[in-house]
């Protein structure tokens, strides 16, 4: 250790012990998302250099032994002795906690760049981290071990002078997190994301780990309207161009992207400094109004509404994809969570430069002015006809009382808590569910083939839809704006479809029909997925069941492989006779079920989970988390 202990080092170790006391002040848990939350702040250190104009390329790398090392060429953090610490100013970056941490309340990120509080944080809840300089033809490097210097800044080398930049290597502390093993998607979601609003920043993503090597570069020259592109493949886009507005008014950047594709639903993301804001703010709404206020005017001067009508903002925003990204100094965030922007000069100016800009751009461009507002009337007709028929159906429970539906068959318990209803694809599934149900607790409601893709279908068809209103009203909860969750009927809403693709595509089409009309039954965890078996193994009268190919070859290598071995392959829910449903897939002591979750944050990767599962067919497994642990544990999914 270095140098003798001043009252400055004393009070450095205690603010980054602070660190460690309190890690989840810092960087919001110490779960597997704050293990990543760790690579975010380091990297948003060179994408402020970035933005700065002096660094092009970012390259991430997940090395052999979990340490992760994060490369830039921008101009290297200075060396020099920064005067109020008496420090090399890169210590200074990595040892002093800055003021007001990102979930502490007070304030939000502060410091010469936009980002840049997180260094210290990172270091602190690091085994050990080490940075590296290059700088005016010498090579620097400092380590440190939890946050403590292990020695002085010095010199090891020397490079070109041309060549800058700074590179830092951290390995997480298995102290603090529960989980130190970085996921390359997970990383790769974000960076891409960062790239996408990093116009021209060329950003690598290395994974060196043995087995799992992996390599992706993210460098779009297009920016926001590049991501529009991306989050609108596999839809069809209404018109080939990308809307795009850019401006500053106030000292604040505004970049707004967007596009109409023919689906239903929208797809906003806002932006501020590169951080995700899911809860919108003043951003958001004056986008919002800018496009509401801009689109009506255009509509009225051309004649292509009356005088006395008028677009609502949903219904010109009906299947538009958009990026509202700002840069503003001293961001102000509001609400539980303080993801709600506040700053009230942002309303105004996203409001001025999307309104100046799009106005422009609807007066050059008629033909698609013409298209959007064709699609927002279709959609405002749509949205009154949904309005009657759910007036209609809300009049009709009160004249009636809850009726529920015919082919529920209800449990007796009237205990939410205790209660569970079983979404059943097909009428024969449905019948096994009814037979080996628990009455008590158990619910089913069987539902016929295919489900209506909401994603797909306008409001008024999906009121109209025999299943969806079965849903609904067994629940119990209504939708929307009468959403409310402590009528909720049962504490455990479980989707049991086929083990196969068929039944992956109708469980996504569930989720998704949930995620769009419910969201909070999903976020407060009432959602699963039973996990039927996919083969029954019989030897000399005993039975095993398989809910995985590796299970299965786990099993037999227990019982050995020989021709007494009986060997099912499940096909589907019907193959099973009622009490085969009952002991592998609905007994609560022997089922497996798979908690849905959902980011409580919810972001553009979540919406694009969904997306890309209703596009490709993935099984939506891979989302889910297992409950049932003492299960969990011999299975591989
Ligand atoms: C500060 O002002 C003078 C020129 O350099 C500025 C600076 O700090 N640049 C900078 C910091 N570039 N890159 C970083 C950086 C990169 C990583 C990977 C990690 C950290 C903590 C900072």
């Amino acid at each position: 250790m270095s140098a003798e202990y001043g009252a400055d080092q004393i009070q450095i170790l205690e603010g980054l012990e602070a660190v460690r006391k309190r890690p989840g002040m810092y960087i919001g848990s110490t779960s597997v998302r704050g293990l990543h939350h760790l690579v975010y702040e380091i990297v948003d250190n060179a994408i402020d250099e970035a933005l700065a104009g002096f660094c092009h390329n970012i390259n991430v790398t997940i090395n052999e032994d979990n340490s992760v090392t994060v490369e830039d060429d921008g101009r290297g953090i200075p060396v020099g002795i920064n005067k109020k610490a008496g420090l090399p100013a890169v210590e200074v970056v990595f040892t002093v906690l800055h003021a007001g941490g990102k979930f502490g309340g007070g304030g939000y990120k502060v410091s010469g760049g936009l980002h840049g509080v997180g260094a210290s944080v990172v270091n602190a809840l690091s085994e050990w981290l080490e940075v590296t300089i290059y700088l005016d033809g010498q090579v620097y490097r400092q380590r440190y071990e939890r946050g403590k210097v292990i020695y002085p800044l010095k010199v090891i080398g020397t490079c070109e002078p041309e060549r800058t930049g700074t590179t830092v290597t951290f390995l997480p502390d298995g102290e603090i997190f529960e989980e130190t093993i970085f996921d390359y998607n997970t990383l790769k979601q974000r960076l891409r994301e960062m790239a996408f609003l990093t116009r021209n920043i060329r950003i690598v993503l290395k994974d060196a780990r043995p087995g799992q090597e992996m390599e992706k570069v993210f460098h779009y020259e297009g920016g926001i309207k590049e991501f529009v592109t991306y989050l609108n493949r596999g839809k069809n886009a209404l018109y080939p161009d990308i809307i795009y507005c850019e401006g500053e008014k106030d000292g604040v950047v505004v970049e707004v992207a967007m596009q109409h594709n023919d689906s239903y639903t929208e797809g906003s993301y806002s932006f501020v400094n590169n951080i995700t804001t899911p809860e919108g703010g003043t951003h958001l709404t004056g986008y919002k109004n800018a496009l509401t206020k801009t689109f009506n005017d255009y509509a009225k001067t051309n004649k292509l509404l009356k005088e006395s009508e008028s677009l609502s903002g949903d219904d010109i925003r009906e299947g538009l994809t958009a990026i509202i990204s700002i840069k503003i100094g001293e961001p102000q965030f509001e609400g539980q969570t303080k993801q709600k922007l506040g700053n009230s000069e942002a309303r105004g100016a996203v409001e001025r430069v999307v309104t100046e800009q799009l106005t422009v751009y609807l007066e050059q461009h008629p033909q698609v002015a013409k298209i959007i507002l064709e699609k927002s009337i279709m959609a405002q007709r749509a949205r009154e006809a949904a309005r009657k028929a759910r007036d209609l159906t809300r009049r009709k429970s009160a004249l009636d009382g809850l009726s529920l539906p015919g082919k529920l068959a209800d449990c007796s318990d009237k205990d939410p808590a205790k209660c569970e209803i079983y979404i059943v694809e097909g009428d024969s599934a449905g019948g096994s569910a009814k037979t080996a149900r628990s009455r008590a607790t158990q619910a089913i409601l069987p539902l016929r083939g295919k489900i209506l893709n909401v994603e797909k279908a306008r409001l008024d068809k999906i009121y109209a839809n025999a299943e969806i209103k079965a849903m609904i009203t067994a629940f119990g909860t209504g939708i929307h704006e009468d959403f409310d969750i402590t009528k909720l009927r049962y504490h455990k809403i479980i989707i049991m479809t086929d083990a196969d693709v068929d039944g992956a595509h109708i469980a996504t089409l569930l989720l998704t029909f949930l995620y769009r009309f419910m969201p909070e039954l999903i976020k407060q965890g009432y959602v699963y997925l039973a996990t039927p078996p996919l083969y029954k193994l019989e030897k000399n009268k005993k039975v095993w069941y398989a809910y995985s190919d590796e299970q299965l070859a786990d099993i037999l290598k227990e019982v050995g492989r020989d021709q007494n071995n009986k060997i099912q392959r499940y096909k589907g829910l019907g193959e099973m006779d009622a009490e085969q449903l009952w002991e592998t897939t609905m007994d609560p002591e022997k089922r497996i079920l798979k908690r849905v979750t959902m980011d409580e944050a919810q972001s553009s990767e979540i919406d694009l989970t969904f997306t890309t599962l209703m596009g490709d067919q993935v099984e939506p497994r891979r989302e889910f988390i297992e409950e049932n642990a003492k299960n969990v544990k011999n299975l591989d999914i």
